[in-house]
C-alpha cells in the first residue's frame, strides 16, 4: 500500500478541475489510515496503558472505584459506538475503484469525468438490499442499490441508482408509506428483508403505479448472482448540459462485463441460511484475487424536443425508455478493485446524495427524484451526527473545498481568520464566487404553469410497460415470476388483498392473473379495478390501462445476457478418499485458467489418499458445504470413494440441489452411481439428451472435456431442465 503524505493530499486539492488520478482518493485515505503494528496500548488521550485486564477495586474483592477513568472511557466509547442504520438499503458492502472514459460527451456536457477520454477517477461504490436490516441476509427478494460515488476534478459526483431501472412510485410524497408498507409490520416487526407479507401486497393492490415494478422485482433480477452480475440503473431522467447550455435528457445504466445472473428462488433462501453474506464474501473475495468487478457506463441521450414523441413521460420513473427505441451508448468502464481498509469507517459512514452532482449535469422535473434532492441529506444529518459528514474521510471531495459553514458537531477543519461571511473586504473577499464559465449553473428552465397537486395525465398509463416486460421474458422467466407472486401471496393472509392483486395482475396479463389465481385460491380474475375508487381516497387517475399494445425488447430478459465466461464461477468438486485425482486436479487447473474457483468437498478436511496417489486437498466437508454455494458440480470417479459417498444424505441433497437448481453437474465414471442415489437419473432419464448441463464422462482424458464443460457453467442455469421438475 503506498502512503502519502500530508503536502501530496495538498498537491491533489490544489485547483478545481485539475484532473485526479485512479489513486488520489486511496492516497488521500492512506493520510488517515492507520495501523497498530508495533504500538502500544493507550487511552484516548494518549496515556499508555499498563493493565487492560482488571477494573481499579478496593482490594481485589471490592467494588470498583468511579475514577477508574480507563474503564470508563472505554466502556463509555463501546456504548456509542452504533450509529442509526440507514432508513431504507441499510445492509450494504462496498469497494473502492476507478472509471475510465473512453468515449468522450464533450458534445453533450461540460462534467469533465465525461469529457476527457483516458482520465481515471476514483469511485467508490455500495450496494445494498432495501428492506432489510443491517443484519439480514443478502439474497432476499429486493431490489439492489447500486450507489457509486465518483470522487472528479469538479467535486464529487454520485450515481445513486438501482439494479432495477423503474420505482414503485410516481411521486416522492408516497416514500414513506410505500417503505412503511414494505418494512416489517409495526406491532410485531416480522417479517425481516422480505415483502411477502399483507402490509406489502395491501400497498401494491391500492397503487396500480406500481406494477411495472412489480413484475422486475417479482423477477429473478430481485436475487442476482452477485453484485458483479447485476445491471445499474441511474432509474430518472437526468440532463446533461453542453458549454452551449444545451440541455438534453439522459438515463444512466451499468453493463456488467460478466453479463446479469440471477439465483433461483430455493436456491437464494437457502444460501440465506448457509452463508447470509454470500453477495457481499464474494465481492471481497474476487477483488482480493484480483477477478476485479467491472461495467461499462452506458447511456440513452433523448433530444429535448424528441422526448415529446414517446408515449410515455420521461419524467415518469415507473417508465423505461425500450433500447430498442434509444440504443444505450457505452463511454467508459468501472472497475472495483479495492476493498475498503475498515467496513464501518468507510462502507456504513458514506453518505451518497442524489443532489450531488458537477457542472454539465443537471436535475429534471421527475417528481421521485425532486423529493430524493432534499431527503438523502436531510437522512444524513441523524444517521452521521450533524452537518459536518462532508468532512469524513470517505466522503470528502479531491478537489479543494472552501465556503463559510463552520462550527457544528465534530468540525474536523480550523478555519485561520476573522471572517466566515460573503461578501467580505476584510479577507479580500475570499472565498469568493467563480467568475468562471465552468462553476456550476443550474439550466435556466422556464415556467408558466401554478402550483398544484397533481400528475400529469401522461403518468396516467400504469400497465403498458408492465405487460411489455412480461411478454419480454421467456417462458421460463414467466414462470419465475408467476412461481414469485404465488409464494408472496400465500403469504398475505387477508383474501381480499389476494383478490385484489390478481385483479391487477390481470391487467398486466390475463394468463399471469389466472396461474396465480389458481395458486392462491382467488376464482374472481376479473381486470376491474373499480374497487380503487370505494377503498382509498387518493384521487385516480382517468385511464390505468396500457395505451397501445406492447411488443417486447431482449433488453429485459436475462435470457439474453452475455454468456461467455466463467470468470469467478464456483464450481465444487465432491470428492472422497481413493478417488481417481489426476483428471480432477487438470480439470481444477485447467477451470482455474478461466477464472473459476474451484473447491474440493469431502467427507473430512485436508489432503485426501487419492487412488493415483496425486495429491488433492479438500477445503470444504460435506456437512459444512451445499451445492447452493456454487455454480456447478463435478464428481470424481473412483470405485471405493462413490461408495463412501454413496449412503451420504448430505452428498444426495448436495447433488440433487445442483440439479434442481439447474446447474451444471459433471459426473466422472463411477460417480453415475450417485446420480442414481441421489435420484437425478430417474428424474433425467427422459431428456438426457438436451441437458447440456449433465455431462457424464468416462476415461482418464479430460482435454476435450473443458470447452464443452465451460460453455455449460458460462450458460449460467439450465433452466429448460424445470420443466421436467415439479415444484
Ligand atoms: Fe433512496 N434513499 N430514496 N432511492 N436510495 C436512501 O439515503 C429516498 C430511490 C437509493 O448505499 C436514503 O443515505 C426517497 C430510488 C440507494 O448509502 C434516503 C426516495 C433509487 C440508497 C433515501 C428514494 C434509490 C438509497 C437512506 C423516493 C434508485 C443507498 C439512507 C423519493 C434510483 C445509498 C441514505 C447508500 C438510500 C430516500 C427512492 C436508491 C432515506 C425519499 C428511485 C442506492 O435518503
Amino acid at each position: 500500500m503506498k502512503t502519502a503524505t500530508r503536502e501530496a493530499v495538498h498537491k491533489i486539492a490544489k485547483k478545481v478541475g485539475e484532473p485526479a488520478s485512479e489513486d488520489t482518493k486511496t492516497d488521500q485515505l492512506e493520510t488517515v489510515t492507520e495501523g497498530v503494528d508495533g504500538k502500544t496500548l493507550t487511552t484516548q488521550q494518549g496515556l499508555e496503558i499498563a493493565d487492560n485486564q482488571n477494573s481499579l477495586k478496593i482490594g481485589e474483592r471490592g467494588p470498583t472505584l468511579l475514577e477508574d477513568f480507563m474503564m470508563r472511557e472505554k466502556i463509555t466509547h463501546f456504548d456509542h459506538e452504533r450509529i442509526p442504520e440507514r432508513v431504507v438499503h441499510a445492509r450494504g458492502a462496498g469497494a473502492h475503484g476507478y472509471f475510465e472514459l473512453y468515449d468522450s460527451l464533450g458534445a453533450y456536457t461540460t462534467a469533465a469525468f465525461l469529457c476527457e477520454t483516458g482520465v481515471k477517477t476514483p469511485v467508490f461504490v455500495r450496494f445494498s438490499t432495501v428492506a432489510g436490516s443491517r443484519g439480514s441476509a443478502d439474497t432476499v427478494r429486493d431490489v439492489r442499490g447500486f450507489a457509486t460515488k465518483f470522487y472528479t476534478s469538479q467535486g464529487n459526483f454520485d450515481l445513486v441508482g438501482n439494479n432495477m431501472p423503474v420505482f414503485f412510485i410516481q411521486d416522492a410524497i408516497k416514500f414513506p408509506d410505500f417503505i412503511h408498507a414494505v418494512k416489517p409490520e409495526p406491532h410485531n416487526e416480522i417479517p425481516q428483508a422480505q415483502s411477502a407479507h399483507d402490509t406489502f401486497w395491501d400497498f401494491v393492490s391500492l397503487n396500480t403505479e406500481l406494477s411495472h415494478m412489480l413484475m422486475w422485482v417479482m423477477s429473478d433480477r430481485a436475487l442476482p448472482r452477485s453484485f458483479a452480475m447485476m445491471e445499474g440503473f441511474g432509474v430518472h431522467t437526468f440532463r446533461l448540459v453542453n458549454a452551449e447550455g444545451i440541455s438534453h435528457f439522459v438515463k444512466f445504466h451499468w453493463k456488467p462485463k460478466l453479463g446479469a445472473h440471477s439465483l433461483s428462488w430455493d436456491e437464494a433462501q437457502k444460501i440465506a441460511g448457509k452463508d447470509p453474506d454470500f453477495n457481499r464474501r464474494e465481492l471481497w473475495e474476487s477483488i482480493e484475487a484480483g477477478q476485479c468487478p467491472e461495467w461499462e457506463l452506458g447511456l440513452q441521450i433523448v433530444a429535448e424536443h424528441d422526448a415529446d414523441t414517446f408515449e410515455f413521460d420521461l419524467l415518469d420513473p415507473t417508465k423505461i425508455i425500450p433500447e430498442e427505441l434509444v440504443p444505450v451508448r457505452r463511454v467508459g468502464r468501472m472497475v472495483l478493485n479495492r476493498n475498503p481498509e475498515n467496513y464501518f469507517a468507510e462502507t456504513e459512514q458514506v453518505a451518497f446524495c442524489v443532489a450531488n452532482v458537477v457542472p454539465g449535469i443537471d436535475f429534471t422535473n421527475d417528481p421521485l427524484m425532486q423529493g430524493r434532492l432534499f431527503s438523502y441529506l436531510d437522512t444524513q444529518l441523524l444517521r452521521l451526527g450533524g452537518p459536518n459528514f462532508a468532512h469524513i474521510p470517505i466522503n470528502r471531495p479531491l478537489c479543494p473545498v472552501n465556503n463559510n459553514q463552520r462550527d457544528g458537531f465534530q468540525q474536523q477543519r480550523v478555519f485561520r481568520g476573522r471572517t466566515s461571511y460573503e461578501p467580505n473586504s476584510i479577507s479580500r473577499g475570499c472565498p469568493m464566487q467563480s467568475g468562471d464559465a465552468s462553476a456550476f449553473r443550474s439550466y435556466p428552465e422556464t415556467f408558466t404553469e401554478p402550483k398544484v397537486r397533481k400528475r400529469s395525465a401522461r403518468f396516467a398509463d400504469h400497465f403498458t410497460q408492465a405487460t411489455l416486460f412480461y411478454a419480454s421474458q421467456t417462458p421460463v422467466e414467466q414462470k419465475h415470476i408467476i412461481d414469485a407472486i404465488a409464494f408472496e401471496l400465500s403469504h398475505v393472509e387477508e383474501e381480499r388483498i389476494r383478490e385484489r392483486v390478481v385483479r391487477v395482475l390481470a391487467n398486466i396479463d390475463r394468463g399471469l392473473a389466472e396461474n396465480v389465481a389458481a395458486k392462491v385460491a382467488v376464482t374472481d380474475i376479473s381486470d376491474d379495478l373499480n374497487y380503487l375508487k370505494e377503498e382509498t381516497t387518493a384521487p385516480l387517475p382517468d385511464d390505468r390501462r396500457g395505451a397501445a399494445a406492447p411488443g417486447q425488447s431482449q433488453a429485459l430478459s436475462l435470457a439474453y445476457q452475455p454468456q461467455q465466461s466463467i470468470e469467478t464461477r464456483r464450481i465444487a468438486i465432491l470428492a472422497a478418499e481413493n478417488c481417481l485425482a489426476s483428471p480432477i486436479v487438470s480439470l481444477k487447473a485447467a477451470l482455474e485458467e478461466l477464472g473459476a474457483v474451484v473447491a474440493v468437498v469431502a467427507p473430512r478436511l485436508g489432503a485426501l489418499q487419492t487412488a493415483d496417489e496425486v495429491n488433492l486437498e479438500a477445503t470444504y466437508t460435506t456437512e459444512s458445504a451445499d451445492s447452493v454455494l456454487f455454480d456447478a458440480v463435478i464428481v470424481a470417479g473412483g470405485a471405493t470413494a462413490v461408495e463412501t459417498l454413496k449412503p451420504m444424505i448430505s452428498v444426495r441433497s448436495f447433488l440433487l440441489d445442483a440439479f434442481r437448481h439447474c446447474k451444471t453437474i459433471l459426473v466422472m465414471d463411477e460417480g453415475t452411481r450417485l446420480l442414481t442415489a441421489a435420484g437425478i437419473s430417474e428424474l433425467s432419464m427422459n431428456d438426457k439428451q438436451s441437458d447440456e448441463g449433465l455431462i457424464v464422462h468416462d476415461g482418464p482424458e479430460v482435454e476435450n472435456l473443458i470447452a464443452n464443460l465451460a460453455r455449460a457453467i458460462a450458460r449460467h442455469r439450465h433452466w429448460q431442465r424445470r420443466a421436467l421438475l415439479s415444484p
